[in-house]
């Protein structure tokens, strides 16, 4: 569990997301160099000089701006580079856009970053992790996306204030899209082993209505966007606790999107599972139990993935 010296971190893509991340990212001590690569050169030296001001108040960190060559050995590769949801889009909108993004990045990325980790982060999230480990050919463990960690936070805080114990004493997961076929696993939600509604018995509480938190956690980015156009605080913790699983090899269990082939009857699609995140990277996908109805909605989930796939050229 001890933090490795010499420890670097690529964030490409220096727009709200992979700025808000290196913010985080920098809080955290985690590493000893982070480089931002953005087409936007400016942004990116913008960034890096606003976040390098910080040196006098944290670990040292060399914190800079520069091109694909510059995140040669790097530990992970954090691909923020894409264009956001407008009020109204979802995240599959993006697809062409960033696709093509990633295409034109990537390249240049496995010239120089061919040992490293990628965590894909660009929207819509499931599909560029898919592209990224078809395009890059790399082990299925090295690529993988930042997928439903978000959404599993705003479900946990949505249970723990239903619930009335803290976010870290919830354990319940959103599988599935990072969008709108997400599927909330309540069959497994359970507060210090015992089932929701075991708890909620215990504690006097009304049954949680299922439906409402569903919606709010599915809709939670479009209020977000509606009203300040972008999210870009969360995700960049998101980020951030992904890297550190990686960096201290924690084995943490967390529902990153990564390619799903042969379990509840889905074939060669990513998407959100829990799965166990080390030093390897995504090590292992938890085929957890689920209803027949979770299982039949994450079926949904992936045939809508498969859909948008299929538009795709690869
Ligand atoms: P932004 O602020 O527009 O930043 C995007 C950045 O990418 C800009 O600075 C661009 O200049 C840069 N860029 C574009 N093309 C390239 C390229 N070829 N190489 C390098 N950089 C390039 O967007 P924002 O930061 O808000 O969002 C970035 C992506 O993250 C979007 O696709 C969002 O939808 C996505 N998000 C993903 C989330 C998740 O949970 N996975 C959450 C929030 C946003």
């Amino acid at each position: 569990m001890k933090l490795q010296k010499g420890v670097k971190i690529a964030v490409i893509g220096a727009g709200q997301v992979g700025a808000s991340a290196a913010f985080a990212i920098l809080a955290s001590g985690l590493a000893s160099d982070l480089v931002l690569v953005d087409v936007n050169k400016e942004k990116a030296a913008g960034e890096a000089m606003d976040l390098g001001d910080a040196a006098a108040f944290i670990k040292p960190l060399d914190i800079y701006s520069g091109d694909y060559e510059d995140c040669q050995g790097a530990n992970i590769v954090v691909f923020t580079a894409g264009a956001n949801q407008k009020p109204g889009e979802t995240r599959l909108d993006l697809v062409n856009k960033n696709i093509a993004i990633l295409k034109e990045s990537l390249p240049h990325l496995l010239k120089y970053c061919g040992k490293s980790i990628f965590l894909m982060v660009a929207n819509p999230v499931d599909i560029l992790t898919y592209a990224a480990l078809k395009i890059s050919g790399l082990p299925q463990s090295q690529v993988f996306g930042s997928g439903t960690v978000l959404d599993t936070s705003r479900f946990r805080s949505e249970l723990s204030q239903y619930c009335g114990v803290e976010p870290r004493n919830v354990h319940a997961y959103i599988v599935g899209e990072h969008g709108d076929s997400q599927v909330p696993l309540w069959s497994t939600a359970n507060v210090a082993g015992m089932g929701l509604e075991q708890f909620s018995k215990l504690r006097g509480l009304e049954p949680v209505n299922r439906q409402e938190v569903a919606h709010r956690v599915r809709t939670a980015a479009y209020e977000i966007i509606q009203r300040k156009e972008a999210t870009y605080y969360a995700i960049a913790f998101a980020i951030k606790r992904i890297c550190e699983s990686i960096l201290r090899d924690e084995n943490s269990i967390l529902s990153v999107s990564g390619l799903v082939d042969g379990i509840y009857g889905i074939q060669d699609c990513c998407l959100s599972l829990p799965c166990i995140v080390n030093g390897s990277g995504r090590e292992q996908v938890l085929a957890l139990s689920m209803s027949e109805e979770e299982k039949a909605a994450l079926r949904n989930s992936a045939a809508t993935l498969k859909d948008v796939l299929k538009q795709v050229n690869l």
